[in-house]
């Protein structure tokens, strides 16, 4: 069943109210905060756990586990924080722009909670460069909430002292990687770092840290006000809640929606996008997560639920719930090759397999565009997205090979058409 208004967290997702303060009150946010404070650090994340909540940024982590990970007393006076990933830059996502630009007091009063819940002193809301109105809109209501003693010192009355930076990105993909992202907050070059330490253990300036993406965290207000059991009714098992998902590409309403998660990609489309361009025949393939996750062509798409474990069944996965469809008028080589040239540009460098691996990935997906290439090359190229798969510092490697990957697994007799189409065409012009 659809998610119906009533149950829909992201009230002014299309902007038809005001974003600032009296607005956002008047929408229920900030509505005796301090009474959800005073539930207490262990009931907030036990209550997070038990919504089922995992993170919306891509990786699907449960939010209310990863809360746990956090020291529950200061170690060595060290103080602990929250980063909150507003650098939405997969290609695809748009969905953090959304609630920036017409709810980001749902952010605000969640990172207090997040924090607080966490023993975070401050959060650190890391947004995107090229955001440069919705970097303007945040700093703008974070000054409403200080303004209001909602954050700062005694925060919302509650006793508890936190404070939330805003930190402007400067247009690098890889500081939407957690540990890339402290670097950069630090001051540093974005490159990602080892894992472990998880930044649980050492994370923004050698301290414990939490980080997570800005859905994860404006939706934790509303759990803690409508329970745990009403936002672990929807969805399915280990696939709880309501998710914002972004259709993009060839449907006729691309859109940003809050939907129920595990909603069959057939009734998302035909309910919010008006359908495919041209009629559900017409549909080539879908990329369901962001470009990071591998397409799905058409018969295995229609009727898989939009969810963690539903999108994994078909090869693929939820990522960020950036929904890129593709009709028959897409040219899938170009396509993902256009991708892996987006993760080469993207690669930070320090890790040869992803530095030499994107390059070479591209150049090969670019030989079989022009079908310039041999038809054992397409095996050479799959064994190459196995060399950097899994043997990189951070998942860009792996985020640059799946695609390839679910080209050549679903589309190898189209590259070998056009392989064959140059060499044809070269014989005829030999002849
Ligand atoms: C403590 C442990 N913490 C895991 C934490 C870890 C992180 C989270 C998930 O990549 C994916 C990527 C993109 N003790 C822990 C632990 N953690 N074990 O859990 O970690 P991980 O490594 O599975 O994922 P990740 O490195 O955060 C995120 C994919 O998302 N993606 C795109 C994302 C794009 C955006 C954007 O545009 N803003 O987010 C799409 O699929 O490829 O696979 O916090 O510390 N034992
Ligand atoms: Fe940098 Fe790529 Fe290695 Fe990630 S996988 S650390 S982006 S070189």
């Amino acid at each position: 069943m659809a998610l119906q208004d009533k149950d829909r967290i992201f009230t002014n997702l299309y902007g038809y109210q005001l974003w600032n303060l009296p607005a956002a009150r008047a929408r229920g946010d900030w509505d005796n905060t301090k009474a959800l404070l005073e539930k207490g650090r262990d009931a907030i994340i036990q209550e997070i756990k038990d919504s089922g909540l995992r993170g919306r940024g891509g990786a699907g982590f449960p939010t209310g586990m990863k809360w746990s990970f956090m020291p529950k007393e200061s170690k060595d006076g060290r103080p602990s924080f929250l980063v909150i990933n507003a650098d939405e830059s997969e290609p695809g996502s748009c969905k953090d722009r959304e609630i920036i630009r017409h709810d980001p007091h749902k952010l605000i009063e969640g990172a207090l909670v997040a924090g607080f819940a966490m023993g975070a002193r401050a959060a650190y809301i890391y947004i995107r460069g090229e955001y440069i109105r919705e970097a303007e809109t945040l700093f703008a209501a974070v000054a409403e909430a200080y303004d209001a003693g909602l954050v700062g010192k005694n925060a919302s009355g509650s006793g508890y002292d936190f404070d939330v930076f805003v930190h402007r990105g400067a247009g690098a993909y890889i500081c939407g990687e957690e540990t890339a992202m402290i670097e950069s907050i630090e001051g540093k070059k974005g490159q990602p770092r080892l894992k472990p330490p998880f930044p649980a253990g050492a994370g923004l300036y050698g301290c414990p840290t939490t980080v997570n993406n800005v859905e994860s965290i404006a939706v934790a207000p509303t759990i803690l006000r409508r329970g745990a059991g009403w936002f672990a009714s929807f969805g399915r098992e280990n696939n709880k809640g309501t998710k914002l998902f972004q259709i993009s590409g060839h449907v006729n309403k691309p859109c940003v929606v809050e939907e129920e998660m595990s909603i069959p990609f057939s009734e998302l489309i035909e309910k919010h996008c008006g359908g495919i361009r041209g009629g559900k025949d017409n549909l080539l393939a879908v990329i369901p997560g962001g470009s990071s996750v591998p397409l799905v062509p058409a018969d295995q798409i229609w009727d898989a639920p939009m969810d963690f474990d539903g999108l994994r069944a078909v090869g693929s996965g939820l990522g960020t719930a950036a929904v890129i469809v593709m009709d028959k008028s897409t040219d899938i080589v170009r396509a993902i090759s256009r991708l892996s040239y987006f993760y080469k540009h993207e690669s930070c460098g320090q890790c040869t397999p992803c530095r030499e691996g994107t390059g070479w990935m591209w150049r090969v997906m670019e030989r079989l565009r022009k079908g310039d290439a041999d038809v054992q090359e397409i095996d050479m190229l799959w064994n190459v997205t196995k060399q950097v798969e899994g043997h990189t510092i951070c998942a860009l490697g792996d985020a640059a090979a799946w695609p390839i990957q679910g080209l050549i697994r679903h589309f190898r007799p189209e590259i070998e058409r056009r392989i064959a189409e140059k060499g044809g065409a070269l014989r005829e012009a030999a002849e």
